[in-house]
């Protein structure tokens, strides 16, 4: 046969072919192309008519905004936590091996995303959105107090990192605690009510429903924490030893066996920073504007390769701290906002030029950018969101991480061109300020307390005695004086409020991160991981991006195999911070490590 006429056939025979191609998308699967086009769209219209309420709540505290969240909360679960809906995800789920994988994971998601609000219990449903939204407000209205006077809460933390004076600090340590008694009720009402909407989804509890976005149980997830703070064990012992000899010199006191928490320039000692004065920049923050940090955090972004933030996240966004004679009420946490999940994006923060906002700004936009590189035709809205809660929080840290090395600083001229550091000084506050402590609080403290409220019904009459004993065991920390059951300290931290089981997201961010920043300084940019510059290298933005865009569609695992071909673990963190245990050994010698 001619060339032409065997053309000819072969297309005439795949076009007699294509009505079969066609047919051959199995009726299950085109039930659950139908279901899932349905429920993306709702899901997508009810998100956004939330995120807006509930922006408007937390940027501008009312009693009109707060019921207007309530309402919007209402039916967001009153379309996502649908009983039909759940009937149809259940049942497709049992045809699973017909379905593609992307249907399985918007499918499985879309039961996670029910469970947060199952209206089978419309009741339930209820007196949940409403306590939350009780919650937030008390939070997010809240006055600190300082003998009498109102003190924000950055204010609150410029006083820890600036004041010697023990009396003093332990005068704003113990104002920052003030939020915990009026928060404990509702949290208490809180605790039922989230175990109760996970339990009418058959988990066993609010911590086990949300670890299971990891497709972890409770216990293998508390495992994996547990697993992380015994590899990094000897370090931590080494740093906390060396840091509360260098505390009792700053403030003339005998050395104690726990560190005392007013000591520490972190309201909940989570992380250590300003220890080392080598390497405090902040004086090179001094004179620079809040609008500066923020442009300079896109930059980072942009010099990868990224496109800049949209027009309107530079108007909707709400990034500076209230006058100080303002009505206007806010959340003074930061946070960042994808309304629509398509390109409304928006970031609630309290920027001032220094140091700690600098690292905030640059977490934030790592979720803006997760937000803008997922949103794409080929990732449905049931899926645009990170591979892992991790994932998200992991990103921002990277790049904070990538913004602290001291090339990059000098390449932006942030610091001085011929600035000469003290590498290990530079490492040890690396370790205390933004890495080794964190790791017991957010390994430690935080999902161990939350583990025990949800998961094991710790009393609430044991709370403050239960949270300062995993400060205390964990952690090495100790309070001021004693803390009673007429206190709720956790509940002074934000997120056992708004964002209950979380936590450990953020240590699943902080391993996650050394692993990309190993990755990426070894492989990409042939540089040592602790003095290498990221600065304009688009090789090292496609390379992120590959993570980025996939939003959740594979499983997190493969995602982090196939980008560094490893799995989860502390090894990049713990070879990073290798050359600091002979130092600190070397400078601790003679002295007791640790507390036992
Ligand atoms: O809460 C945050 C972000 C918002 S997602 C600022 N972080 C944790 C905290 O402040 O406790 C960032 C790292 C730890
Ligand atoms: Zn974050």
């Amino acid at each position: 046969m001619n060339p032409f006429l065997r053309a000819m056939w072969s297309g005439l025979i795949f076009l007699s072919l294509l009505p079969l191609a066609v047919s051959a998308v199995s009726p299950v699967q085109e039930r659950a192309d139908r279901f899932l086009k349905l429920a993306n769209a709702g899901y997508q219209a009810l998100y956004r008519v939330n995120s807006e309420a509930q922006w408007l709540a937390v940027t501008d505290v009312t009693p009109e905004h707060d019921a207007a969240v309530a309402a919007t909360g209402k039916a967001y679960a009153a379309f996502n936590g649908n009983p039909a809906l759940i009937t149809e995800a259940r049942d497709l789920l049992t045809h699973e091996k017909e379905l593609t994988p992307l249907s399985v994971r918007q499918l499985k998601q879309l039961l996670l995303n029910a469970a947060e609000g199952p209206m089978t219990n419309p009741d339930l449903v209820a007196k949940r959105v409403e306590a939350e939204t009780k919650q937030a407000s008390i939070l997010n209205s809240f006055e600190f107090k300082l003998n009498g006077q109102k003190i924000t809460a950055n204010e609150i933390d410029n006083k820890l990192e600036k004041s010697t004076d023990l009396e003093e600090r332990k005068a704003v340590w113990k104002a920052s605690k003030e939020s915990g008694p009026a928060l404990k009720p509702d949290l208490v009402v809180l605790r039922d009510l989230r175990n109760g909407v996970a339990r009418e989804m058959k988990y066993p509890d609010y911590f086990s429903l949300e670890v299971a976005s990891y497709g972890m149980t409770t216990d293998e997830m508390l495992k994996m924490l547990d697993d992380w703070m015994a590899t990094l064990r000897p370090l931590y012992l080494q740093l906390h030893t060396w840091a509360k000899y260098r505390l009792a010199e700053k403030y003339h006191q005998p050395v104690p066996k726990k560190i005392p928490a007013h000591w520490i320039n972190n309201r909940w000692a989570q992380e250590w920073p300003d220890l080392v004065e080598a390497a405090n920049i902040d004086k090179y923050f001094e004179g620079r504007s809040a609008d500066w940090i923020i442009k300079t955090a896109e930059q980072f972004y942009t010099g990868l390769g990224f496109s800049p933030l949209p027009e309107s996240f530079w108007k909707r966004s709400d990034l500076y701290p209230l006058p100080s004679d303002s009505k206007r009420k806010k959340n003074t946490h930061a946070s960042c906002w994808h309304i629509d999940l398509e390109n409304d994006i928006r970031s609630l923060q309290s920027i001032e030029p220094n140091a700690r906002w600098f690292f905030t700004a640059h977490h934030e936009l790592g979720h803006g950018y997760y937000f803008k590189a997922y949103t794409r035709p080929e990732v449905p809205y049931l899926l645009r969101t990170g591979a892992a809660p991790g994932f998200h929080e992991g990103v921002g840290e990277l790049i904070s991480l990538a913004s602290s090395q001291v090339p990059y600083l000098q390449s932006r001229g942030i610091l001085p061109k011929d600035f000469k550091p003290d590498m290990n000084a530079f490492l040890l506050d690396d370790a205390l300020a933004r890495a080794i402590p964190f790791i017991y609080f957010s390994c430690g403290t935080m999902p161990h307390w939350e583990a025990d409220i949800y998961a094991h019904n710790l009393p609430a009459d044991q709370w403050n005695a239960r949270w300062w004993k995993y400060v205390s065991d964990m952690q090495g920390v100790e309070p001021p004086s004693a803390r009673g059951e007429e206190w709720c300290d956790a509940a002074t931290k934000t997120h056992i409020n708004d964002t209950p089981a979380y936590y450990y997201n953020y240590a699943f961010a902080t391993v996650f991160k050394f692993q990309l920043h190993d990755y990426i300084a070894r492989k990409i940019l042939h540089q040592p991981p602790q003095s290498c510059n990221y600065a304009d290298n688009k090789e090292v933005g496609t390379w992120l991006n590959n993570i980025l865009k996939k939003g959740s569609t594979e499983d997190w695992r493969k995602v982090l195999k196939e980008a560094t071909g490893e799995d989860i673990s502390t090894r990049a963190m713990a070879e990073y911070f290798k050359p600091l245990q002979s130092w600190l050994e070397e400078q601790n010698k003679g002295r007791q490590i640790g507390w036992e």
